[in-house]
């Protein structure tokens, strides 16, 4: 957790010195819910993020070296500086993605977890045990994605995890002024659309990581022993506005105050210091500890070159080798007739 607000407030500095470029989100305040879910599973697990995606990615053991290089635009990233922000991905960790549109990660994620029970049923290959978790916002499940993917989990019985960072706002819209009230409420509660497509729905304290993760485990061991997928919706608050872009003036001080005074980390310092799990000492080597990792990591991603040109277009166009090579084995950008890129290249 204290990794990832580290990471992203330095995130917030190399934006506005413009060393990154395009939108950048960031997750501080919601630490808790990537760290009580992704901390639980396992290396071949998968998730599935959204645009908000550099804490889920850490989450995921992603070397923080290789965010902030992905964020730089650096040949050295994650995506090899073609992702940016909202795009991070990674195969040897089942990193499925960050979204930049809405909804757009709750299939994939399905997908993932639909593979698993067809390998596992159809297959008859035991290992495939695996739950795929999704991430999305509250303002995400007015989308129809959410709908759907939450019918076919039901009905497919599949390995997934639906986990809904209600952070109150979507951009600028407050929730309840998106989303009908719940049957028999004056709000609106995620979680209750759970049981109307046949699993359970869990409304969990997003700001404390422990009760994240008991209800994670749950989630996780139902899934893992083939019945079916949940849906937790995690209370929580963004600290800081949409994106960096975003002077964040529609919040009002007395909310922000609310929820700033149940940030998720001095929460659990008090917890470790208390129970003894860590003594004061151990407590500030693990904090000196991160922060020198994520001044590594903005050395490492200043330091490392930028993408060559070539590298422009591909993995951008499908073709039969991939790679944005085309069937004689040239780059798209070569070939006669090509012009939209070659602009952009030359
Ligand atoms: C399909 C689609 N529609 C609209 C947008 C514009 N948009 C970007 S972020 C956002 C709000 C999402 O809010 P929420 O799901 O609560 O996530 P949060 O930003 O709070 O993490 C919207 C509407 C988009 N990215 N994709
Ligand atoms: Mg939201």
């Amino acid at each position: 957790m204290f990794l990832g607000r580290e990471f992203e407030e330095k995130c917030a500095e190399m934006y506005y010195r413009g060393k990154m470029f395009g939108f950048v989100h960031l997750y501080s305040g919601q630490e808790a819910v990537s760290t009580g879910v992704i901390r639980l599973l396992r290396a071949d697990d998968y998730i599935c993020s959204t645009y908000r995606d550099h804490v889920h990615a850490l989450s995921k053991n992603v070397p923080a070296r290789e965010i902030m290089a992905e964020l730089f635009g650096k040949k050295t990233g994650i995506c090899r500086g073609q992702g940016g922000s909202m795009h991070m991905f990674s195969k040897k960790h089942n990193l499925l993605g960050g979204y930049a549109f809405i909804g757009e990660g709750i299939p994939i994620g399905l997908g993932a977890a639909f593979q698993v029970r067809y390998r596992r049923e159809v297959l008859h290959d035991e290992s495939a045990d695996q739950v795929a978790v999704n991430f999305f916002g509250d303002g995400t499940c007015n989308v129809g994605q959410f709908y759907e993917c939450l019918n076919m989990a039901s009905l497919y019985k599949l390995p997934c995890i639906f986990v809904v960072e209600n952070n109150k706002w979507a951009i600028g819209m407050n929730h309840p002024r998106a989303t009908g009230p719940s049957y028999g409420d004056d709000d609106p509660f995620i979680y209750k659309k759970g049981p109307a497509f046949g699993m359970p729905g869990v409304l969990v304290d997003g700001m404390d990581v422990r009760k994240v993760r008991e209800v994670a485990q749950e989630a996780v061991a139902r899934a893992r022993r083939g019945e079916g997928p949940t849906l937790i919706e995690a209370e929580t608050y963004r600290f800081r506005g949409h994106s960096l872009a975003d002077p964040d003036e529609l919040r009002l001080k007395e909310e922000k105050e609310h929820y700033q005074a149940r940030d998720p980390l001095p929460q659990l310092k008090k917890y470790v210091l208390d129970t003894g799990i860590l003594s004061e000492q151990q407590l500030a080597e693990l904090e000196a500890s991160v922060r020198d990792e994520v001044e590594d990591a903005v050395k490492f991603a200043d330091e490392s070159p930028k993408p060559e040109k070539g590298q422009l277009l591909e993995n951008v166009f499908a073709d039969p080798k991939g790679f944005g090579i085309a069937p004689d084995g040239r780059y798209r950008y070569e070939l006669p007739g090509f012009s939209s890129g070659t602009a952009a290249v030359s």
